[in-house]
């Protein structure tokens, strides 16, 4: 083999000189070499793809490095198998972790440009629904700020969770087409294609005197490689992204296009093409659809193929795996893994059954989402066996062996069989128990969700496997919903307690004592002031409303769910117009607030759309009534998404976290808004416990019943016409709708959200009414004494630093991953 001698090529690869002069240049060259355009005929498109090559270009020596550095040491690292990565926008992320922001300001400057005009290009990819591909975003950051070796795995799905509009007030969704205009953030690999089977049987044939299993599948496609950059902050780590594109594994068969048949030359590739052509737009509910399990196995099993084929050196012991991965499972979604990895042992590299059982139970971790028992993922059997036939049989073989051992512990208790078997009685394979049983560990995402999980959802998974459950409280990267979402609050932040908090956020603790400090609370208000303007410039050019500058802002953003609640805070909206518009108070007597929500309903969950509905219906009455003389504003901008978030975030006073106790896993709106000095109004759920127990009660609003509360009721039998009966206000709240007030007279158009709440009402909205309607008057209150309402927003930062995802990921170190950083 030919060895390099040039000095250059011997060298490590050279970043641009990190200067202004250096910035100009590497970005002109880019918008000549790169775009093929000259400065004065480029469009903002070239502009904003040069700028991003430009600094792809300041990462890349680090990140070369990064990945020679990670196959040389082969120390254990993460590869985290996610079917969602909710990412957010790049540019902004990647200048601040290289620490050229100001850099690449002047630069664009310097050649007559404005580095928002470009910023404004670029589209955020929405691989992801919500809470469970946001937090997989934020721990792909901390792990790069923490040194940690990993891989993150995925989908790169070609339109990711729909764009929504509204079409008089109802949802309306539209494809998002974020790769148009293309991506300047990642780089393809289709030399680095794994196939992918799927269909076909299974057949034995003796190998030399022993009898082994293979699969032959019925049909492949292939799945390419993209790698995405992810940069540590300000510490020169660049991991890696990666997500799998599908392909036909033969593009087109010419012979059939030829005879004039083109749809039919085309199929196989349209077929294989579809596996990753679109996210799934669900949130917390299963899809048993084939479409989706094929989604799941295809970036598993490529994700596993890489690992084990590629990024292992040729000649490693596969008895040794645990000691270089760990494959941690973000929800259900990717445990067809297990599996998978059972069958590259036992029928590709020819290991025992029993061996390579031991080296899969070290390699998978589990972590669940959701307590909600209709949203834990089952397969029906025949899908599952036509689709991957080996992978059944593999199952029941696990599920055989897995009870045997049950029996041994337990004698014949078939009850206990029936409840813990992988198989369900109607013959649905339970992948949240096939990953129990295979995981090395299994963790909820709350203190509250993973009690609940051991001792309600999965008791006698508990009790067989001392020690298997634990709990990792969710985290956000302070780096994306602090610094660049606040960069006012940095900045007062780093002048009062200095820099390096950070990568540290416990130190957010010296603020405490500010809290009573004047001078520093009117900086601080200051502050949520200038960002209430920015969200009302905003707002004003991508939606065309307006904000008022004095209202409360009263912020509730989340997937549109009946468990969320969104009923219950229109419930409070509407009482406080009735009291209005009756009369019981006159205008200047209500607190002025802006409601903001944000929120998507799948396209399949009509209670859910018909919410939607009436938020923009009352909004569109309570804003235009001349009696409420502008005091209530109710503001519903189209399509939320990370962008919006980093807005809407950092000028909210009251974020309301409201969930039927028991539940919201976590939640990590909540955890934003509280560490950007929003108060919270909640319920005893989710990660808001944590907060509040960090915060203080004095600092946190609580309302509502308590998880063992919801029981209780939910045994003794609830009935949601007798809270109706024993409030006043929630009756006229829910008569107002009923009437047709907001529907033009026509009591037709809402009666099916009125009737439900009162006859059903499974997330008892109407049963915490009176209690909610109570602690708002109590944030009417504080809110009317703006030095202690200050004072408690400052604590709600100064106590928070605990709900960095860095915690996060230290915690998944030390309590499953046992991956050190490398230095
Ligand atoms: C969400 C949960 O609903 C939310 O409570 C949690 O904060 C988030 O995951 C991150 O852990 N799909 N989305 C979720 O769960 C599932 C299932």
């Amino acid at each position: 083999r030919l060895q390099p001698t040039h000095p250059i090529a011997l060298a490590p690869v050279q970043a641009p000189e990190p200067t202004v002069d250096g910035f100009v240049t590497q970005f002109l060259r880019n918008l000549n070499n790169g775009r093929g355009v000259a400065l004065s005929t480029s469009t903002a498109n070239d502009r904003y793809f040069a700028l991003a090559a430009t600094v792809r270009d300041y990462l890349m020596a680090r990140w070369l490095e990064d990945v020679r550095r990670q196959r040389t040491i082969q120390s254990k690292g993460v590869a985290y198998l996610s079917a969602e990565y909710l990412l957010g926008r790049q540019l902004d992320n990647n200048l601040l972790a290289t620490g050229l922001t100001d850099i690449a300001d002047e630069a664009l400057v310097a050649c007559g440009l404005d580095l928002d005009d470009v910023r404004a290009m670029e589209v955020e990819p929405g691989l992801g629904n919500g809470g469970l591909g946001r937090l997989a975003a934020c721990f792909i950051d901390s792990l790069a700020t923490l040194g940690v070796p990993s891989v993150g795995y995925g989908i790169r799905y070609e339109y990711g969770i729909f764009r929504q509009t509204f079409v008089d007030g109802q949802q309306v969704e539209q494809a998002d087409s974020w790769l148009a205009l293309g991506s300047p953030w990642e780089f393809p690999h289709p030399e680095a294609a794994r196939t992918v089977s799927f269909g076909g049987h299974t057949e034995t044939y003796d190998d030399g005197g022993v009898t082994r299993t293979r699969w032959v599948p019925a049909w492949n496609v292939l799945a390419v490689p993209y790698n995405y950059m992810v940069p540590g902050y300000h510490n020169g780590r660049v991991n890696t992204l990666r997500l799998w594109s599908a392909q036909a594994t033969q593009g087109f068969d010419l012979r059939v296009f030829n005879a004039g048949d083109y749809q039919e030359a085309v199929r196989a590739q349209t077929y294989a093409e579809n596996i990753s052509k679109v996210l799934y737009p669900e949130d917390s509910t299963p899809q048993g659809k084939e479409l989706r399990l094929q989604q799941q196995y295809f970036f598993v099993a490529a994700s596993i193929s890489d690992f084990v084929n590629l990024i292992l050196p040729a000649d490693f012991d596969l008895a040794n795996l645990p000691d270089r991965v760990i494959f941690q499972l973000n929800d259900t979604h990717p445990v067809i893994g297990v599996p998978e990895l059972m069958r590259v042992l036992v029928d590709e590299k020819g290991l025992e059954w029993d061996a390579a059982w031991q080296i899969t139970q070290q390699c998978f971790a589990y972590t669940c989402h959701t307590l909600l028992p209709e949203a834990l993922e089952v397969w029906p059997a025949d899908l599952l066996g036509r689709l991957l036939p080996r992978h059944l049989e593999i199952i029941y073989r696990i599920n055989d062996e897995f009870l045997e051992a049950v029996r041994e512990r337990f004698g014949d208790d078939s009850e206990r069989i029936r409840r813990m078997s992988i198989v369900s009685p109607d013959g649905a394979i339970r992948m949240a128990y096939l990953a129990t049983v295979a995981g090395s560990k299994v963790n909820g995402v709350a203190e509250l969700h993973s009690q609940l999980l051991r001792e309600k959802v999965l008791p006698d998974f508990d009790e067989f496997y001392p020690g298997k459950f634990t709990n990792v409280t969710n985290g956000v990267t302070p780096r994306r919903f602090v610094k660049l979402a606040n960069p006012g609050l940095s900045r007062l932040i780093t002048d009062t307690i200095g820099a390096g908090w950070l990568t540290d956020l416990d130190r957010l603790r010296e603020l405490e004592e500010y809290a009573d400090d004047a001078e520093f609370r009117s900086a601080f208000r200051a502050v949520k002031s200038a960002n209430k303007r920015v969200l009302a410039r905003t707002l004003a050019e991508r939606d065309g409303l307006t904000v008022a500058d004095d209202h409360l802002l009263d912020v509730m953003v989340k997937r549109l769910h009946e468990y969320k609640r969104q009923t219950l805070k229109l419930l409070h909206i509407i009482t406080e117009y009735d009291a209005i518009v009756s009369g019981r108070v006159t205008p200047d007597q209500v607190t002025p607030r802006t409601f903001v929500f944000g929120a998507k309903a799948a396209p399949g969950y009509a209670m859910a759309k018909r919410i939607i509905h009436l938020i923009n219906a009352v909004g569109s009455v309570v804003n235009d009534d001349p009696r409420v003389e502008g005091r209530l504003k109710v503001l519903f901008p189209p399509n939320y998404n990370v962008t919006l978030a980093e807005r809407i975030v950092p000028a909210a006073d009251l974020s309301e976290q409201i969930s039927l106790a028991g539940k919201e896993a976590s939640g990590t709106g909540n955890m934003k808004f509280a560490l950007n000095g929003a108060l919270t109004i909640g319920t005893d759920d989710g990660a808001n416990v944590e907060i509040r127990e960090l915060v203080g009660d004095d600092n946190f609003f609580l309302f509502g019943m308590a998880e063992p509360e919801v029981a209780d009721l939910q045994a003794r039998g609830y009935h949601p016409i007798d809270f109706v009966r024993a409030d006043e206000n929630l009756s006229r709240a829910l008569e107002l709708i009923s009437s047709g007030a907001f529907s033009g007279g026509d009591a037709s158009v809402f009666e099916p959200v009125v009737s439900n709440l009162t006859h059903h009402d499974p997330f008892m909205a109407l049963a915490d009414y009176t209690d909610y309607i109570a602690a708002q008057k109590r944030v009417d209150a504080l809110y009317a004494d703006q030095d202690a309402w200050t004072r408690a927003a400052i604590l709600n930062v100064a106590r928070c630093g605990f709900f960095s995802s860095d915690r996060s990921m230290r915690d998944y170190i030390d309590r499953i991953w046992h991956t050190p950083p490398i230095l």
